[in-house]
This record gives structure tokens, C-alpha cells and sequence, in this order.
């Protein structure tokens, strides 16, 4: 970035004075941050130029990522290492008495996530960027990201994420690049030269203006983009002759109507609710950011014929699926295209990426809702689904069953996933069993019809961030021993298989385990005024609050070993920090009683001096981006157990992998891969496997009394969340008893619980063989390049995008 530590010195003590006209004694550690990256700005600006520039110029192919998501956590940190200034900078600023980590934790997490998909999008982003291939994201500017969580009392409470109360000195705000988008009204029908004409009349306007966020590659000139809208009043078209009858309070809730569009970002629910706002926010994103890919795209090549040809559109699950009839409408009613070349034309460009199989969490929306806020976009959907359902009949003719469930609107509801296979080329699934139930099961009939257009992309992230940023210590020790090529071919990772029975090296791996273990542990103690034991197993289960991801069973299993310990707490175990961090949906209840259970059970625990300080269970608030870099590094062993079938692929168990911690986990999701590449004996695997879920579930479930009468370590532990062990908590956790015991177990904890019981004994004898417990992290490690999402990228750049790598030259 800058030639040498002085050059860069005397631009950052530069920065501050025309910032913010101050010298470095007066200036704020928050005006220290922004001086920072905002130099980190100017220096990118011409690779970002270039960029775009070289794009342009050779009429590369580039993709676009519709996401309603991007969880990005902060990013200084991030940009420094992909333009490798952070160890100059570092000395630099040391040597102006400047801590670089200070600055680091001014910048707030940019949290527009709420996990997993989020988070697969940000991971995508620096992908794209390091491997030179031309891709964007385009999303909603939230004023508020995913919900801060307190603790209060061991409950959840929620509070607003004002992420951009500092200002966001990343963004750039592109007034000029503002669009508009309609809502409401109606829509007039004409011949005009013998032409249907659709005219959209008496709508709502609403202006969406983009801020751009520069997206910087691993050691590339590459600047891509991620482009977030923001919802402001179309102030111009709006209706004055309210404000001139004065009527302020009129004006002014049309103001904070428009502005909620991109006010908050939803917290997933598991039983979707149809909200008008969740909707309008899709197609406000999605509508702004075509109507801008289609104008630029015109810019330079006039005819939209061939737009397909340039441009690739990706859904990220069905959220932004509002893409298809969008692009329809602007072909047809703005370019006077025909239906048949512009279907043609959309069907090239989209594709669509599902996330999940709870078939609860597939969106639908009420009809006259739709048609009510979209009324030339539901025309378009009605039609797409008139021809669809025609193509069915012929090729199912009489099924009207087959046809009623594979219908795009049937029901008074707009089924989005079938919108999305119907219109789009490629549809993927994000791990291989995943894939497989989606063509198998959940989606077979669409199967049956495009078998062409299923493919599986496993999930993957990016090690830059997660290992490179998150453990420099584990870094340097590899880099020192493999070389450093690692960081842009993750796959290289697996020259450390040689050192597998390398006591020295698999001892250099411990210290460093140890180190960030006490850097947690400090953490914990520092926060929650909680000592831990360093030598203990730390067992961590990190990810959103879900019955499905069975952090009840977990619990259960705490409960059953704190049993056994106040029985005899002599009982030989290796001590245990048992670690939880998630956040719940504010309206799920289930998953906000098992949040209180954890810390119900986590103040009984730490605070039994009988049982000698063996176990502790630590629930860590708030868990985000930031605080997972402290987590993932610090963990010896990943929960990842699923109820098998449920988890699409999970990516959380790849950045434990990659930081060395071994998994225990279900045959679900990408664990099964994971299990694939590190082998049996270096994974510990238990309970049903999906297929065996799917058996039980297709004959009602199996019997969860049973299990409950006959082992008496489960009736115990169940009784015991009901029968006054937790004596403050009373009848709060009666709804997980019933869960269990009435409601038939729907996840399978006590199904699985003997199976997960004797899996941690197994786990708890191998930690005890140090060597043997370090092969199986070095393993893992070695192992966890598969896991990159540049593999990823480059399987949808390849396969999906036809997209190819640009190298951008230097800029003059
Ligand atoms: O693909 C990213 C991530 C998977 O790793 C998780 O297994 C899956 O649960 C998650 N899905 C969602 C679904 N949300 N919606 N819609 O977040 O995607």
C-alpha cells in the first residue's frame, strides 16, 4: 500500500488533518479508525476504477449475487490482510503509539445476516475478488442489522443493531445511480400499433439510491463490488398537495413508510409469517439492482438481446426470486421484447441457489397481497404460471393432483420456490445429501421435469478470514512450514498430511491451541467473571438458536454427565467447558426457552463447588462475526448435531476444521463430506443417518415414550426439566418436556441421546491421548481446503456462471 513505514506515517498523520483537522494527540481513537480506512479507500479507489474499467472494455461475462444477506463482520481487519499492508501498518501505527487491535475493535460488525447464508454470501464475496473473477453482490442497505442480544437474567433480550451510527467508512454513496421502484396502484391495458401495452399507474415511487462497498481480492488489483440499497422518499413525484393543505403528519408518514423498507433486517422465523414489508423489501432490492445492471448493460451494448450472454444473475435462496417476473416485466414493457425471447433470456440469466428443506421456511405469499403491492409483477407470475401448468398437462395429462402441487400460485398463495426452478437454468443444493433429498424428495416432482437443471455445489469458506485473520499464531506455523501458498490454494493445506505423526510439529499445534484457548478464557473471565480450565476439552456448539440443530440435546447430555458427578465427583472425566453462543428468533419460543435452560443449568453448574470444578458451561452473548474469530481458534471439539437430514450443509463445522477442532457430529449436511475426507477415525460420528430419519418420519415418527421408560438416564434428565431440579425456573421448561415426551420427539433428541452419550465417553478417552488427539486436529486442518469457498466459486464460475478469472492489469 505504501512504499515503507514512513511513507505511510506521514499519510495517515495527512489523513487525520484533512479528515477531521486534527493532530494525532487530539484525535479520537474513532477518528484514528476512519482516518485509517478511509486511506485504505483512496488507495483502492484506482484498482476499484480499474476494475470496472477493464470489465467494460473487454465485455466480460460478470455475475451478480442477489442476496437479501451479507454478513460481512467488520472489514479493516480483512482489507489489510488481502492487500497485505497489515504488518506495516502495524509497525507504523505502533510506532505512532497507535494499537492497531484498538482500531480493529472500533469498527462495528456489519451483522446483515442472520447466519449461515449471510455468511456463505460475505465468504462468496472475497472468493469472487481473490480469484479475479468479475462478481457482485447486490443486497439492502439495513439501517439496523440482526438484533444485539443481552442476557437478562438468563432470558434473551433483543436491542436494536445501530451498526451505522458512526457513519460506515467503507461505503460510498452513488446519488446519481439512484433508480426508482413502484409499489401499488394499477395497471392499464392498451393495443398501441398493434402492441399490448402495460402501463403502471397511480403507483407509490420510491427512489433507491446504492452505496457501494469495495470488495478487495487476496494479493489481486482486483476491486469488485457490493452494491446495498437504501429506500428514500421519491420527493419530487411525491404528492405535495398534502403538504400544501398542510398535512405534515401525512408527509411525514410517507417518509418513515418509504424509509422502513430499508430499516431493518427480518430475523429468520421457522413458520414464516406473510409480512408486507419482508416482501416489499425483496423486489425494492431486487428491482432497483436490475433496473441498474439493465441500464449500464444498454449503455455499452444497446440491444438486450445477448444479455444473458454478459450478465448472470444468482439467487440466493428464494428471497430475491422476485428477479424472474422483474426481469420479465423490464424486457417486455420497457424494451418491447416478445414473451417467448424474454423468458428465453431470463431463464439464461438466473440461477438459484435453495438453503433449506423445512418445508415451513419455503416462502409463499397470500395472493392479494401480492397482487395488491405488485400488480404488474403478479400479471407476469400468473402468466409464467398458466404456461407452466400448460406444460404440465401435456406432459401429465389428467394429473390435476401432480399439477394443483407443482402450480406456482395455488392455494390463494405465490409458492417462490417453484417460481424459482421454473424460472431459472440451475438449481443447487449445498452439500451432496442435501442435493440428493431436494431431487429425491423435497422437490422430485421438479426433478422428474428438469432433471438438467439440479446440481450441488458443498458449501464452503473462506480461509483468509477464518483461519488467516482468526488464528494468526496456527498461520504462521503452517506457513512456516509449507510455505505460504496455502492462503490462495487452500487445497495446498494438504502438505501437512506429512506431519501427521511429527511430535514436535503436533506439539507446536497444542501450544497454539493453548494459547488462543487462554485468550478465550480471558474473555471469559474478563466478561463474565467466569474461571475456566485451560486443560479442559472445550466442546463448543456455536450457531442460531433451532430445534432441528438440537442444542437440547446437548444440554441434556450436560445435565445427564452434572448427574453423575454429583453422584460421585470423583468420577474420572476430563474436565469439560461445555460453550455455547446463539441467537434465537424473538418470536421462537422454543428456541428462547432453550437459550434460558443453557443458562439455568449454566448457573447451577459453575456455581456447585462439589463437583470440583470438572465441568462448566460458559453461554457467550451476543455471538456474531467478530466474536466467532475468537471462538473457532479456541475450540478442541465442534458440535454438529443435527437432527440427520435437517442441516443443508452447515459451514460453521468447516471453520472449526480448519482451526483444528475435531468434530462430533451427525451424518447430516456436509458433515458427511467432511467425514469423507478426514476418515472415521479422525471425526466422531453418531446417531440415525437421514435415510433412517426419513423411515421413522414416513411411519409417524417413532416412539419417544419408549426411549423415555427405558433408559433411565434420559427419564431422569427429561423429569428433571419439569419436576423442580431447576427450582427458579418453575414451569418454564415444561414446553420442551412436552416437546419430548407428548409431541413425540419431532427431532429425535432422545432417539439419538444413548448414541451421542457414548460418543463423548469415546471423545473424552481419545482426549487423554494427547498425540493421538493432535493427528486427528492436524488432520482436520490438512484437510479443510476441500472446504474453501474458492473451490466453491470456481464450481458455480465454471458450471453455473460461465464466468472466467480477469486479471486486472496495474492502474496508471
Ligand atoms: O448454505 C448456507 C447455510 C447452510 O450451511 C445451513 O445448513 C442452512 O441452514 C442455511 N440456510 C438458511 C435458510 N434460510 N433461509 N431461507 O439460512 O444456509
Amino acid at each position: 500500500m505504501f512504499k515503507n513505514k514512513e511513507e505511510f506515517k506521514q499519510a495517515f498523520l495527512e489523513k487525520l488533518h484533512t479528515l477531521y483537522g486534527e493532530c494525532l494527540d487530539e484525535a479520537s481513537d474513532l477518528d484514528k479508525y476512519n482516518a485509517l480506512g478511509s486511506m485504505i479507500r483512496d488507495h483502492i479507489a484506482k484498482y476499484w476504477a480499474q476494475t470496472n474499467k477493464q470489465y467494460r472494455k473487454k465485455e466480460v461475462k460478470q455475475v451478480y449475487y442477489f442476496s437479501m444477506e451479507f454478513l460481512l463482520g467488520r472489514l479493516l481487519g480483512a482489507n489489510l490482510i488481502n492487500l497485505s499492508a497489515k504488518k506495516m501498518c502495524e509497525e507504523a501505527l505502533k510506532e505512532l503509539g497507535i494499537d492497531l487491535n484498538l482500531l480493529e475493535n472500533i469498527e462495528p460488525d456489519a451483522g446483515l445476516g442472520n447466519g449461515g447464508l449471510g455468511r456463505l454470501a460475505a465468504c462468496f464475496l472475497d472468493s469472487l475478488a481473490s480469484l479475479s473473477l468479475p462478481g457482485h453482490g447486490c443486497g439492502i442497505r439495513y439501517k439496523y442489522g440482526f438484533f444485539e442480544q443481552r442476557i437478562v437474567d438468563g432470558y434473551q433480550v433483543e436491542l436494536p443493531d445501530n451498526w451505522l451510527r458512526d457513519g460506515n467508512v467503507w461505503e460510498i454513496r452513488k446519488a446519481d445511480n439512484a433508480v426508482e421502484v413502484r409499489f401499488y396502484g394499477n395497471v392499464r391495458v392498451e393495443e398501441q400499433d398493434g402492441r399490448t401495452v402495460f402501463i403502471h399507474e397511480n403507483y407509490e415511487p420510491i427512489i433507491a439510491v446504492p452505496y457501494d462497498t469495495p470488495i478487495i481480492g487476496y494479493e489481486r488489483n482486483t476491486v469488485n463490488t457490493l452494491r446495498l440499497w437504501s429506500a428514500e422518499p421519491a420527493i419530487k413525484d411525491f404528492d405535495f398537495s398534502s403538504f400544501s393543505r398542510g398535512d405534515y403528519v401525512k408527509a411525514v408518514e410517507y417518509r418513515s413508510s418509504v424509509e422502513s423498507i430499508s430499516q431493518i433486517l427480518y430475523p429468520d422465523e421457522s413458520h414464516y409469517k406473510g409480512r408486507e414489508l419482508r416482501l416489499k423489501q425483496q423486489y425494492f432490492f431486487v428491482s432497483a439492482g436490475l433496473q441498474c445492471i439493465v441500464r449500464r448493460y444498454k449503455k455499452y451494448h444497446g440491444s438486450l438481446k445477448c444479455f444473458h450472454k454478459k450478465i448472470a444473475i444468482h439467487v440466493n435462496d428464494t428471497h430475491p426470486v422476485l428477479a424472474i417476473p422483474e426481469l420479465m416485466r423490464i424486457l417486455i414493457d420497457e424494451e418491447g421484447m416478445g414473451w417467448d425471447e424474454a423468458w428465453d433470456i431470463t431463464v439464461k440469466t438466473i440461477s438459484y441457489t435453495n438453503h433449506t428443506i423445512l418445508t415451513e421456511a419455503l416462502e409463499k405469499w397470500p395472493v392479494d397481497m401480492f397482487r395488491n403491492l405488485l400488480p404488474r409483477i403478479y400479471m407476469i407470475v400468473h402468466e409464467i404460471n398458466e404456461r407452466f401448468c400448460r406444460e404440465l398437462w401435456n406432459k401429465y395429462p389428467g394429473d390435476w393432483d401432480r399439477i394443483h402441487k407443482m402450480a406456482i400460485i395455488a392455494d390463494g398463495q405465490v409458492k417462490m420456490a417453484h417460481l424459482a426452478i421454473v424460472g431459472s437454468h440451475s438449481i443447487n443444493g449445498v452439500s451432496k445429501i442435501h442435493t440428493e433429498i431436494l431431487k429425491n424428495q423435497e422437490m422430485k416432482n421438479f426433478y422428474e421435469v428438469y432433471p438438467h437443471k439440479f446440481n450441488n455445489k458443498t458449501n464452503g469458506v473462506t480461509h483468509r478470514r477464518w483461519l488467516l485473520k482468526a488464528n494468526p499464531a496456527l498461520a504462521n506455523l503452517i506457513s512456516e512450514t509449507i510455505g505460504a501458498n496455502w492462503i490462495k490454494y487452500p487445497i495446498d493445506l494438504i502438505s501437512l498430511e506429512k506431519y501427521r505423526n511429527d511430535t514436535a510439529f503436533l506439539d507446536k499445534l497444542a501450544q497454539i491451541k493453548q494459547r488462543n484457548k487462554a485468550q478465550l478464557a480471558k474473555y471469559i473471565k474478563d466478561k463474565y467473571n467466569i474461571s475456566v480450565d485451560l486443560y479442559s476439552i472445550f466442546d463448543v456448539q456455536v450457531k442460531r438458536m433451532h430445534a432441528y440443530k438440537r442444542q437440547l440435546l446437548n444440554v441434556l447430555h450436560i445435565m445427564d454427565l452434572y448427574n453423575r458427578l454429583r453422584e460421585n465427583p470423583d468420577l474420572d472425566i476430563v474436565p469439560r467447558t461445555f460453550i455455547f453462543g446463539a441467537k434465537a428468533s424473538p418470536s421462537y419460543v422454543h428456541a428462547k426457552t432453550t437459550i434460558k435452560l443453557i443458562n439455568t443449568l449454566a448457573s447451577m453448574i459453575n456455581n456447585d463447588k462439589r463437583i470440583k470444578d470438572k465441568i462448566k458451561v460458559i453461554f457467550l452473548e451476543n455471538y456474531r462475526v467478530t466474536l466467532a474469530e475468537m471462538i473457532f481458534p479456541a475450540a478442541d471439539l465442534s458440535e454438529q448435531i443435527s437432527t440427520a437430514g435437517k442441516e443443508a450443509s452447515g459451514t460453521g463445522n468447516m471453520k472449526f476444521m480448519m482451526n483444528g477442532a475435531v468434530t462430533i457430529g451427525t451424518m447430516d449436511g456436509a458433515n458427511i463430506e467432511i467425514c469423507e475426507v478426514v476418515g472415521r477415525d479422525n471425526i466422531f460420528i453418531f446417531g440415525l443417518t437421514a435415510e433412517e430419519v426419513a423411515n421413522y418420519y414416513h411411519n409417524g415418527g417413532y416412539c419417544s415414550w419408549d426411549v423415555y421408560a427405558k433408559d433411565s438416564r434420559v427419564k431422569t434428565v427429561v423429569d428433571q426439566l419439569v419436576n423442580g431440579f431447576f427450582p427458579v425456573a418453575g414451569e418454564e421448561f415444561r414446553i420442551l418436556y412436552d416437546d419430548l415426551t407428548h409431541n413425540n420427539d419431532p427431532f429425535f433428541v432422545l432417539k439419538d441421546f444413548a448414541s451421542y452419550a457414548d460418543t463423548q465417553l469415546e471423545v473424552d478417552k481419545t482426549f487423554r491421548d494427547k498425540y493421538k488427539w493432535q493427528k486427528m486436529s492436524l488432520v482436520n486442518i490438512a484437510h479443510s481446503g476441500k472446504f474453501s469457498s474458492d473451490r466453491t466459486i470456481t464450481e458455480y464460475a465454471t458450471q453455473i456462471w460461465k464466468i472466467k478469472p480477469e486479471i486486472i492489469t496495474n492502474p496508471r
